[in-house]
């Protein structure tokens, strides 16, 4: 992907500020103008499981967010029962950015998670170098549509557990629900912090290393 090429150009390189508690999302980060590379990762799974959250926890700007205060025209469509304290909902993608370093750019895509939506998926899986299923072990069947689609498309991907507080089900019982392959990494994760959500991405660039190496392993041999 080369979406850097349409910002302004020449702006001047800039780190994020850094407060005390670190770098504060809220304030405006500049795109270093040496970027150059933009790399997109997707984050998929049902309603309510916290996409959008992760997307707000992990990114250097303020998300970009196409949320929508729910109405009753959702009613009976989206399975808000399931998620009673959820009062908006995504409406097309939420959109951050975390800067690598002074030439890579990474780029993260929440999609949005009711089923009316699910057409979107697959143009927002072009490009991208893999994937976070977020689960809600309360709902594990929510996320076997996403699983489903990027086994479909080949596309790399790690689950990550949100708990939600709650003790759930172990993870080897989740991997079993969801009938992951035994070499898909599978996580715990609190969408809210920070560190966390970092944590999952580091596993997904983990596993696609891996993934590209193990090729060159077989070969060797
Ligand atoms: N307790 C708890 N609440 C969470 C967690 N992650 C998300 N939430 C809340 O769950 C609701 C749904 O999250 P949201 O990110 O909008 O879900 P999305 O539909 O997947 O984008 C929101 O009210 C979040 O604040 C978590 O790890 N623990
Ligand atoms: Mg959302």
């Amino acid at each position: 992907m080369d979406s850097t090429t349409s910002d302004p150009p020449a702006a001047p390189p800039a780190a994020p500020p850094a407060g005390p508690a670190g770098p504060d999302a809220s304030a405006p980060a500049p795109l270093r103008g040496t970027a150059a590379d933009g790399l997109k990762i997707v984050i998929v799974g049902g309603f309510g499981v916290g996409k959008t959250t992760m997307v707000g926890s992990v990114s250097e700007i303020r998300p970009l967010s196409t949320e929508e205060v729910m109405t009753r025209a959702g009613e009976g469509v989206d399975e808000a029962d399931a998620v009673p304290a959820k009062t908006t909902t995504t409406v097309a993608f939420d959109f951050g950015r975390i800067t690598l370093n002074d030439r890579q750019v990474l780029y993260l895509f929440g999609a949005p998670g009711q089923q009316r939506f699910w057409f979107l998926w697959d143009q927002l899986f072009g490009g991208s170098l893999g994937a976070v299923v977020l689960v809600d072990t309360r709902r594990i069947e929510d996320s076997w549509y996403a699983i489903d689609r990027l086994e479909h498309h080949r596309m790399p991907f790690v689950v990550a557990v949100n708990r939600f507080g709650e003790r759930g089900p172990s993870l080897p019982k989740v991997r079993a629900a969801l009938d992951l392959d035994e070499h898909v990494p599978l996580v715990e994760c609190d969408a809210r912090l920070r560190e966390s959500s970092k944590n999952v991405l580091i596993e997904l660039v983990r596993h696609l290393t891996a993934l590209h190496e193990r090729p060159a392993r077989e070969d060797a041999r």
